[in-house]
């Protein structure tokens, strides 16, 4: 067994850096095409032919009536619940990317944390039956990593009292429940289009609904409220997408099988690699869930692994392996948010989550080799993880 870089200082396993994501880019001839196209007419944003091509596209593979594309994830969060007019208290987790209970402040309403279910990250339905209340305008969930949250127990908890519930699939574009495409679930659900995920337009998002309110609403108000030439309805914002991220949008999104079954066959090998190492815990996957795959999390039992996971995180680091700490801290921790009462809770398993979960490398691009190669490197830390943990307290 090779000796971890951290003790020999012979050089990093790796001898490029190794990310956690890689962006998926088509094939340049390709797109040089649909730009000759965007040349050809000028029109190169304000719901383009391209941009109307692409929604039609997302729609279908959410298995939603309607999509609308935005700038962003985060913009289109915002979108849609503005348009929703949440106005109270919105249950959500505190174990998300900043955007979620971002947008929710943003849009004037109030988040309530709930704690997370402690082997598969996502809201806890019985935590979110328990605090639900007459303050209570909606219910937000996240598909954490790509797994499917408990849509069904969500839907059980939140809809005998009218309180609707809409989802931030950011991480799940065309992941599956018992067969039923994400993007069809609650009220509402929100995608992202970054440059780290999945399917890609560079930046981009997308709400996707089979309400038709709900439809013209969002695309009201990311065209600065705008209706028609003579009228403003709402106090909108500019969150539109142009024609050149959708020019990239329609190349990548024939690609999406295969970026997922490539995902599936890199996640098999960590998990086959991983489940077995004492002190690692895998994210459970709900029976009936076929995940994306979008981020491969390990949490780290410290008394088990023999080193916390900020020792991992640095030791894998000196291999070249940029692991992220996805997510830490978690968002009743946040600086900005510690003057606000809904930020003074105790949330254990959120908080156990963030301080344990590291997400190692998953994309397209990357091989198994590779694969494997950040599962030895992870064996052989814990087998020596006593000289790791002293060789970093004697660095700090
Ligand atoms: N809700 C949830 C649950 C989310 O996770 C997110 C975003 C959102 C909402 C909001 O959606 P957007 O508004 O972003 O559409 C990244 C992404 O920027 C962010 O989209 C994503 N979640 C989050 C989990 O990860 P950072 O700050 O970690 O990104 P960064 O720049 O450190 O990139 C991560 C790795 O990706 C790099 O180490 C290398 C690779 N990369 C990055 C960029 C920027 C590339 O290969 N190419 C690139 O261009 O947030």
């Amino acid at each position: 067994m090779r000796i971890p870089n951290i003790l020999s200082g012979k050089g990093p396993f790796f001898d490029a850096l190794v990310y956690v994501a890689r962006t998926t880019l088509p094939p340049r001839a390709e797109l040089s095409k649909l730009l000759d196209r965007i040349y050809e007419t000028r029109w190169v944003t304000n719901f383009g032919e391209l941009h109307n091509e692409l929604e039609s596209k997302v729609a279908k593979e959410s298995g939603a009536r309607y999509a609308v594309l935005c700038a962003n994830g985060t913009l289109a969060l915002y979108a849609l619940l503005k348009t929703l007019d949440f106005k109270g208290d919105v249950l959500t987790t505190p174990f998300t990317f900043p955007a979620t209970v971002h947008s929710i402040v943003m849009a004037g309403a109030r988040p309530v944390f709930c704690d997370i279910d402690p082997d598969d990250y996502s809201l806890d339905p019985a935590e979110v039956a328990r605090k639900i209340g007459p303050e209570t305008s909606a219910v937000l969930g996240v598909h954490v990593y790509g797994n499917v949250c408990d849509v069904d127990a969500l839907d059980a908890a939140a809809s005998p009292r009218g309180v609707p519930v809409v989802y931030d699939s950011a991480h799940a574009f065309k992941g599956e429940f018992n067969g039923r495409r994400v993007g069809s679930f609650g009220r509402a659900e929100v995608f992202s289009f970054h440059a780290t995920k999945l399917f890609t337009t560079i930046e981009g998002g997308a709400v996707v609904t089979n309400d038709e309110s709900i439809r013209r609403g969002v695309r009201h108000l990311i065209n600065f409220g705008i209706k028609d030439e003579e009228s403003v309805v709402a106090v909108g914002l500019n969150a539109k997408m142009s024609e050149f991220h959708a020019a990239v949008g329609l190349l990548n999104i024939k690609e999406t099988d295969r970026i997922l079954e490539k995902l599936r066959t890199l996640a098999d090998i960590y998990r086959g690699r991983l489940e077995r190492v004492p002190g690692i815990k895998l994210q459970k996957i709900r029976p009936g869930s076929t995940p994306t795959n979008q981020y491969m999390s390990v949490e780290i039992i410290a008394e088990d692994f023999g080193m916390d996971r900020d020792s991992l995180y640095l030791a894998l680091k000196s291999e070249n392996i940029v692991a992220r700490k996805y997510f830490y801290p978690p968002a009743h921790k946040y600086e900005c948010y510690k003057n606000e009462s809904f930020s003074r809770v105790s949330l254990p398993n959120a908080e156990r989550a963030a301080a344990g979960i590291l997400c190692l490398p998953i994309y397209y691009t990357l091989d198994e080799k590779s694969v494997e190669g950040v599962c030895d490197i992870i064996a052989s830390l814990r087998a020596n993880a006593a000289d790791v943990k002293k060789k970093l307290s004697s660095a700090r």
